[in-house]
């Protein structure tokens, strides 16, 4: 599978790729990579940062990229019963997502939890299925199957979690290796039990390359008899992303296991995003991150929080604040109860790993001040149980001694919330936005308020995703000329010419250009 479209830009750029740059490439995707299992190209991270960074419409974009490219698979990544979003839904929110998700091309959908806790990936599966879609269950990977010293997350514990997936009815299972933990001896050996219990069941490999062992480890695994496994094209590839698609299918080239791409179109495939990744250079990971680093094994940081934790870091400029962080991000994540970490339960190591650097605290003194300390909210809330229950439990004495008499959710957390009103938010959001679709009302039900703002900047400056990146993100130059396709068919033509030297009262300046020829002119907030 190809995560080009989702994971890759999610773990390398902040997940900053436009539907503009995604469709310019579609076509030639449609008509070289056929024989993908399917292209990764929406959900987990890429619904919300559509809204709120890019003012563009996430379904409108699955909608393009499905006319482009019919005859390749899509698939998404579905928090469970947390949809695209970081928090729980009531459980009609998540039917009605996955419905539209499969009305509007979306085929197959990888759901997890981030607790691996069953009630939670189940809610998700259920509504993939009921809604048509490919159902495809992921166990979320941590410690090393390979290393009898981590008892924790043992063969067995996977192996029990695949046969309640199983029973739970998915198509296919996946093994989801968010921070690119699984060396090849423990995929070799997860990849093995699970093809000997279940000989038939499709079997899917995700993992990330933040060490540098994602190749050898992916190779092992279709040795091993996965049927799938993850990779990105080689310049959106290494690193927090997924191993390098050319690397792998070079390596299978002439063996059973040949996937069938041509490595002469990967090349092509992979210029095209060199020159797309170069426009999204304020977002680049490389800005702090210049290699893998095995050091992951140890702090298991999944792709994604590694490179934000990298960056946050640096621009504090705290000297040896990252390595700290690293190191605590373990200690936290002992305190925890070593627990699953990826999205959302990933925020709440970081968040008190962070909390732990900043205020110097080791991980006795969380211990012995527990009462004293105010933990971040996430922290708490995890340990209220409102992401679902740690496997093995909640770490006592830490937990009574952060909650006191605090109230404590049992169980699935979404079971308790009564279903949304969607006719109801359907009326209030079309009254306050009027151009609002019912794929908008849907958007409102997972993230109100990203989605009133999403509608206010549309209604206020239109469609700016027909825009290029360049122009999008930096703006044209004066006396520039450029081309907004706006519908097939429908080009405009713009130049700007120049602006007035004085500002309004409000602050307004005034901007002229050529329209198709046309003088014209606006007022823009000059935020200088
Ligand atoms: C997400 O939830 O967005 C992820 O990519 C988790 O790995
Ligand atoms: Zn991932």
């Amino acid at each position: 599978m190809d995560t080009t479209f989702r994971d890759a830009h999610q773990s390398l750029l902040a997940t900053r790729v436009r539907t503009h740059d995604l469709l310019k490439v579609s076509p030639f995707v449609s008509h070289h990579f056929a024989p993908l299992y399917a292209l990764e190209n929406w959900g987990g991270a890429t619904f919300d940062v559509a809204l709120r960074f890019l003012h563009e419409c996430p379904w409108e974009r699955l909608e393009e990229m499905r006319k482009m490219i019919p005859n390749v698979p899509f698939q998404m990544l579905l928090r469970g019963a947390n949809a695209v979003g970081y928090t729980n839904y009531p459980d009609n929110v998540v039917y009605k997502f996955c419905e539209l998700a499969v009305q509007t091309g979306m085929d197959i959908f990888r759901v997890f939890d981030s607790l691996n806790y069953l009630p939670n990936i189940l809610v998700g599966m259920e509504a993939a299925g009921k809604a048509g879609g490919i159902v495809e269950a992921a166990i979320s990977y941590s410690g090393d199957v390979s290393d009898p010293n981590k008892k924790k997350y043992d063969l067995n514990y996977y192996l029990k979690l695949a046969e309640e997936l199983v029973k739970g009815g998915t198509h296919v299972l996946a093994i989801k290796d968010m921070a690119g933990l699984l060396k090849p001896k423990a995929g070799k050996l997860l990849v093995t039990a699970l093809r000997d219990k279940y000989p038939d069941l499709p079997i899917h490999i995700h993992t990330h390359d933040t060490s540098g062992g994602g190749v050898a480890a992916m190779l092992a695994c279709a040795e091993a008899g996965a049927d799938v496994v993850d990779v990105a094209v080689d310049s959106m590839s290494g690193m927090t992303s997924q191993p390098s698609m050319g690397a792998i299918v070079a390596s299978l080239q002439g063996t059973d296991l040949d996937t069938g791409l041509k490595l002469d179109k990967i090349s092509e495939y992979s210029a095209y995003w060199e020159q797309a990744r170069t426009l999204y250079g304020p977002f680049e990971c490389t800005t702090t991150m210049r290699s893998g680093n095995a050091d992951v094994y140890n702090n298991e940081i999944p792709g994604g929080q590694y490179t934000n934790l990298q960056f946050q870091a640096y621009s504090l400029g705290l000297g040896d604040f990252f390595e700290d962080v690293k190191k605590a991000y373990a200690e936290a994540n002992q305190l925890l109860g070593d627990i699953i970490k990826v999205t959302p339960s990933s925020k709440v190591v970081g968040d008190l790993a962070q909390f732990m650097v900043q205020n110097k605290l080791k991980s006795q003194d969380v211990l012995d001040k527990a009462e004293e300390l105010s933990f971040p909210k996430s922290v708490v809330e995890y340990l209220q149980g409102h992401i679902g229950q740690p496997y093995g439990g909640f770490p006592e004495p830490l937990r009574s001694k952060v909650l006191r008499d605090m109230p404590r959710i049992e169980g699935r957390p979404g079971a308790s919330l009564p279903p949304l009103d969607f006719q109801k938010l359907a009326t209030e959001l079309k009254e306050t936005f009027p151009i609002a679709s019912d794929r908008d009302v849907v958007s409102a039900s997972l993230y109100p308020q990203v989605t009133n703002e999403y509608l206010a900047f549309k209604e206020k400056f239109g469609p700016v995703d027909k825009l290029d990146t360049r122009i999008f993100l930096v703006g044209p130059k004066v006396g520039e000329e450029f081309e907004v396709t706006i519908e097939k068919g429908k080009t405009l033509g713009i130049k700007t010419l120049a602006m007035a030297e004085d500002l309004t009262e409000s602050g307004d300046r005034e901007v002229f250009f050529e329209l198709n020829g046309t003088l014209r002119s606006v007022y823009i907030q000059d935020k200088d």
